[in-house]
């Protein structure tokens, strides 16, 4: 059977050094591609086509669990592609809860979920990063799974390797071995880790070409990665204003009290006269009382009154809104 890539699951291969699992040594382990990420945080870019990711869900034995991971900052608007092509027992893991302020109601998070009319049997919030309820986590896990198989899925990004790595670190003596990067498309084909009497499958994400993510070069994307803590920023708006999030986006509106929830890093600005952005696109969007705008890679913003707002945003990237998370 042809080696794969301990890192991301790509064949291992030593003719084509622009395809993917390009190795130079015979015998590596490795890809060069994620070794230069595991190394040097950096990055070389290969933008998947979904089919192969569909494929992979596609051939999931009906009766192996499955564990969607979701990102809590990052919620998907929905999850038809999942939903169309599995249709096994899924069980929901809400992750990176560090991202999120410490105080809020978690059940509220959690009922969000059934907005996607997906048929799954449990949900659970977790944090990679602090180690946040992974106890709880494989309980769950070993209550629900009816086979020795459990597969992980999701957008890409989500958070599913660095899942993996943590339940191998927390309760094996192996090392974790599966490449991390908050860049899109880290993992490129499925990998199998054995663990105890249970095979985790991690599967490559899917693409959320709706994201802004989707459209930025990489150092944007690493400023609009939280990772620490968002620490949310309220306005009072009483006249006509615009908000600007450095040149991402931004929103005109007169009437409001808004509190916008982005990576600390970003810069964000309030004008009292219009300004303008080049490059973006203007749509006009009814925000109600109690809901968010959610701008899909950025962020969220949550609403205190209905309004008819405009929104300016790079062409592509699809703001919506939903019942307020937090
Ligand atoms: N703050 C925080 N960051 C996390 C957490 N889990 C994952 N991340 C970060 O999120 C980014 C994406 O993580 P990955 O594990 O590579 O995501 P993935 O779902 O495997 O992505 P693909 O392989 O591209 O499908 C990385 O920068 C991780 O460090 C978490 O619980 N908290
Ligand atoms: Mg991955």
């Amino acid at each position: 059977m042809a080696k794969k890539c301990v890192g991301c699951g790509a064949i291992l291969q030593s003719t084509d050094s622009t395809k993917e699992g390009y190795i130079t040594k015979e015998d590596s382990v490795m890809c060069e591609r994620c070794f230069r990420i595991k190394n040097y945080g950096d990055y070389k870019s290969i933008v998947k086509d979904n089919n192969a990711f569909i494929n992979i869900l596609k051939n999931i034995d009906r009766k192996d669990l499955v564990i969607l991971v979701m990102d809590i900052f990052n919620l998907p608007s929905s999850l038809d592609l999942i939903k169309e092509n599995i249709n096994n027992d899924i069980l929901v893991v809400l992750t990176k809860r560090d991202i999120l302020p410490k105080v809020l109601y978690e059940e509220r998070l959690l009922e969000y979920v059934k907005n996607y009319n997906i048929n799954y049997i449990d949900s659970v919030i977790v944090s990679s990063v602090n180690n946040y309820n992974f106890d709880l986590l494989m309980e769950k896990i070993d209550r629900y799974r009816k086979t020795n198989k459990v597969y992980i899925v999701g957008y890409t990004n989500a958070g599913k390797s660095t899942l993996v790595n943590k339940i191998i670190k927390n309760y094996s003596d192996m090392l974790p071995s599966i490449v991390t990067s908050m860049l899109p498309n880290t993992t490129l084909d499925s990998i199998e880790i054995a663990f105890k009497d249970i095979t985790f499958i991690d599967t490559p994400g899917l693409l959320n070409e709706s994201s802004i993510e989707y459209y930025v070069d990489i150092n944007t994307l690493k400023k609009i990665n939280p990772k620490k803590t968002i620490k949310p920023i309220t306005y009072q708006v009483k006249s006509k204003q615009c908000i600007c999030i450095e040149d991402l986006f931004k929103i005109n509106l007169s009437n409001n009290n808004i509190t916008i929830f982005i990576s600390n890093a970003l810069k964000l600005d309030r004008y009292y006269k219009d300004k303008e952005i080049k490059d973006l696109e203007e749509k006009k969007i009814e925000v109600r009382k109690g809901e968010d705008l959610v701008i899909p890679g950025l962020g969220f913003i949550k609403f205190t009154k209905n309004e008819l707002v405009k929104v300016s945003v790079i062409k592509g990237v699809q703001v919506y809104t939903r019942k307020s998370l937090i």
